[in-house]
């Protein structure tokens, strides 16, 4: 249903399917749904309006299905600053990232989509995280990563946070190239190796 962007009856379908499925199954699926019109997109089979139609879907079905996964609150555990870099408006895997640690007992300052450096920079004066994470969706944006960490090492912040990236075109090894503290290709393993980071 998000695949082919059928908004209209996203939540009649997700209200259903809850009677005998579990949040996090029907929220995997949704996140399939998204995959797979960015794959059509890639071929050429969808316009950008297509996707932003898939996206709508998603994120009314994700309405839906917060509540019910933010049942499981634990104590706190740390603090995460978290934003979409500079030139970048990708924000569902962000948001579902920020769901997971909330629903982990994190702490959550949501900077938004399109953050510029020195906002990250000023977070970390102001709010002093533990975790900064960092999200990209572009193979262009991806490179402000870099940037950031280069802007806190320029700030003498560096040592205070430890950093994690995440979104499509990253991986474990730009992480490290890029001289960040670790990398997770989804919002579950962000939080295990967010627990890991903090010794926890
Ligand atoms: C939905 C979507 C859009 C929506 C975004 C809506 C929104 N509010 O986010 C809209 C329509 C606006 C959009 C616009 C564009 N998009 Co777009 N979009 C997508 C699409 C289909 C899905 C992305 C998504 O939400 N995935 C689902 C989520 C759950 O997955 P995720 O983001 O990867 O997040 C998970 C992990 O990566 C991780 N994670 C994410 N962030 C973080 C952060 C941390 C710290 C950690 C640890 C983990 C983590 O956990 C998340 C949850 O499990 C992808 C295709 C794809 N395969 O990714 C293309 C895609 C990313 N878009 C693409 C493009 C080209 C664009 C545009 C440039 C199109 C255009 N010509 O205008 C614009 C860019 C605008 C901009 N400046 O940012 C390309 C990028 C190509 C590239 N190599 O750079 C893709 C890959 C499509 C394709 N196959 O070509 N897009």
């Amino acid at each position: 249903m998000v695949e082919e962007g059928e908004v209209y009856d996203i939540e009649e379908a997700v209200t259903k399917a809850l009677k005998n499925t579990k949040p996090i199954a029907i929220m995997e699926d949704l996140i399939t749904g998204l995959r797979l019109a960015g794959d059509k997109f890639k071929k050429g089979e969808y316009f950008v309006v297509d996707m932003m139609q898939a996206a709508e879907t998603f994120k009314e079905g994700m309405k839906i299905i917060k509540p019910k996964l933010g049942d499981t609150k634990k104590e706190y555990v740390g603090k995460l600053v978290i934003g979409t870099v500079k030139g970048d408006i990708h924000d569902i895997g962000k948001n579902l990232v920020v769901i997971m640690f909330e629903g982990a007992g994190f702490e959550v300052i949501d900077l938004g989509i399109d953050v510029h450096k020195d906002k990250f920079i000023d977070s970390v004066k102001k709010y002093e995280p533990d975790i900064i994470g960092l999200s990209a969706l572009l193979t262009t944006t991806m490179l402000e990563m870099e940037g950031i960490i280069e802007a806190l090492k320029a700030n003498n912040l560096r040592e205070r946070v430890k950093i994690m990236i995440g979104g499509a075109p990253a991986s474990a090894r730009f992480a490290q190239s890029i001289g960040a503290d670790s990398y997770a290709p989804n919002a579950t393993e962000a939080v295990n190796t967010a627990l890991k980071l903090l010794g926890k």
